[in-house]
């Protein structure tokens, strides 16, 4: 791929400007870095590879050469503060969503793509993809979402267990067959602009709360703060919290930006 390659690849789409690199540190710094330059909505920063790729709370994301997706668009939501108590969510689960949906066109159907809240994708729960939605706030207002994205697509791009904190897969060794990784940017994409432009509907949670892996089952959460809650995923809530139900009965609706969810007594 190369810079005419990506922009000829994406043209149908109403994307703002296109950046292709072979190499770059982060797609989400530069995407920051490019939206502080007045970047148009909905301008994509794509990278082969990432050397300085993160996650959350200074978290590295691997995108090895070759084998991975790694991308962040620039949104300009304009949305005040006073409405947005769970906005910033609503922009990490659109990554999900989106990419849950290009990815189970390709996956078989009794193993499908689905969203461990807040931010990854998984499938046989194993991490494929992951999510890193940054908001940049300009006094009172939204004023922009970095939303990046890394996908594994080819089984190199899967790193060591020992530097994983969940154990991860690629999209070839669950699809059972080569993935044009192109293709599939672009049908993450399309998925992403559909939902981007529906981001406030009942149809966006809906379609956010059936892709929700692990309902039902008993999950260990920790908080940032180290503090766990056990709990019964129950749903999502109306307005994209995490709903548990906990040993005695109580309901907790998880708000906080970080914090693991883990299978009780899986690793
Ligand atoms: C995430 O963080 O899952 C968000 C990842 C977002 C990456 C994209 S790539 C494009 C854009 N540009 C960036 O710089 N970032 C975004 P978190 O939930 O904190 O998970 C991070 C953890 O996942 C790490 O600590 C590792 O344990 C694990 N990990 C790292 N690379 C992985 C990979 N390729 N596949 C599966 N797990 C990985």
């Amino acid at each position: 791929m190369n810079q005419t390659g990506l922009q000829s690849l994406l043209s149908d789409l109403p994307l703002g400007g296109v950046r292709y690199f072979a190499t770059l540190g982060s797609t989400n710094e530069f995407a920051k870095r490019w939206a502080d330059q007045s970047a148009p909505a909905l301008s994509l920063v794509v990278a082969d590879e990432q050397t300085a790729g993160r996650g959350r709370l200074q978290r590295r994301w691997f995108t090895p050469r070759g084998a991975a997706l790694a991308f962040s668009l620039i949104l300009i939501p304009r949305i005040g503060r006073g409405q947005d108590g769970i906005l910033p969510y609503r922009y990490t689960a659109l990554g999900a969503l989106a990419t849950c949906e290009a990815l189970n066109t390709l996956l078989p159907p009794g193993n499908p793509a689905q969203i461990k809240w807040p931010n990854d994708v998984i499938v046989s729960r194993r991490k494929l993809a992951g999510v890193l939605a940054e908001a940049g706030w300009q006094g009172e207002q939204l004023d922009t979402v970095i939303l990046g994205i890394g996908i594994n697509v080819a089984p190199s791009a899967v790193p060591p267990d020992e530097v994983l904190h969940y154990p991860a897969t690629c999209v070839e060794a669950e699809a059972g067959a080569p993935v044009e990784r192109w293709e599939l940017l672009h049908a993450v994409l399309e998925r992403l602009l559909f939902w981007n432009a529906r981001l406030d509907t009942p149809e966006f949670l809906e379609a956010w709360n059936d892709r929700l892996a692990l309902r039902d089952e008993w999950v260990q959460v920790t908080f940032d703060d180290g503090s766990p809650l056990e709990g019964q995923v129950l749903g999502l809530s109306e307005d994209g919290c995490l709903r548990l139900r906990d040993r005695q009965g109580k309901t907790h609706e998880l708000t906080g930006g970080e914090l693991n969810v883990r299978p009780v007594g899986r690793s």
